[in-house]
């Protein structure tokens, strides 16, 4: 894998992988929608829509591996999902193709399940049950990604990520969180493994409360290294008062699986 594209690099964790990952490459390419710091050592900064088949052609070309993490965040409107997500995958799986690019790092949500109850361990088998259209989109690029390697042996690993920030911002996240290092670390060991295939693992450290079981992607060698433990006596954390009954608590999604429908 020398030379990788990374897509919303000028986003939040686009920010920590370029970091964790400068000089690991022959040349990575860094791509966002909007503004990035210009480029380093063996780094190239091109900025695309992803929505742009066209431009998203020429981002892929001379690529041995692609980390998707660019797109939308978050739910939004659904124009604007369409664009980034939908039509984003999608335009990269193509380009994928037509340059014979072998392995994708895809950057899915853990709101592609968001609408399971937390007493509920989920494995890599489990139901998609999306709390948003967000999550609905991050089911379909992982159906892409499934489909493009059963075609086509483009491999993937869809990484459904929990909340990864630098500590916890509430009770949910002592579950879902998943450190930058931990992060990182994931995504190095699915470019070095000899076979990924396709693959869908959890992103979440390896905190004390879990809802997630990542057994049968064990041959990818990810051992999560933190735990949000560290963060259990934090006052905010601490003086948080939650309702059993209430949708963002019952819910693995937390506040996307009771927030109503973005638009109305
Ligand atoms: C996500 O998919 C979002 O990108 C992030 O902003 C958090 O909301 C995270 O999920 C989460 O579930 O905490």
């Amino acid at each position: 894998m020398t030379r990788v594209l990374l897509t919303g690099a000028g986003g939040n964790l686009g920010k920590v992988l370029r970091a964790s990952l400068a000089g690991e490459f022959d040349m990575i390419r860094l791509s966002d929608v909007a503004d990035m710091d210009p480029a380093g050592p063996r780094e190239e900064v091109v900025q695309c829509d992803l929505g742009d088949a066209e431009a998203v052609l020429d981002l892929v070309e001379g690529c041995d591996a692609i980390l998707h993490f660019g797109g939308m965040s978050v739910e939004n409107t659904f124009e604007t999902i369409l664009n980034a997500n939908i039509r984003g995958v999608y335009n990269i799986y193509e380009a994928a193709r037509k340059h014979k690019v072998g392995r994708v790092v895809f950057a899915s949500s853990n709101h592609a399940i968001g609408f399971h109850e937390r007493e509920t361990r989920l494995d890599a088998t489990a139901e998609m049950r999306p709390d948003s259209m967000y999550g609905v989109s991050k089911g379909f690029g992982e159906l892409v990604a499934r489909y493009y390697f059963d075609k086509y042996g483009i491999e993937t690993a869809s990484i459904r990520i929990g909340s990864s920030f630098e500590k916890p911002r509430n009770r949910r996240m002592m579950a879902t969180w998943l450190s930058f290092r931990d992060l990182s670390d994931l995504v190095k060991c699915v470019l070095r493994t000899d076979r990924v295939g396709y693959a869908v693992v959890y992103g979440a450290s390896d905190n004390d409360e879990t809802w997630w079981d990542n057994t049968l992607t064990g041959y990818l060698g990810w051992h999560p290294k933190d735990s949000s433990a560290q963060f259990a006596d934090d006052p905010v954390l601490t003086s948080e008062v939650n309702d059993p009954n209430d949708p963002a608590v019952k819910f693995q999604g937390g506040a996307f699986a009771s927030a109503g429908h973005f638009e109305d």
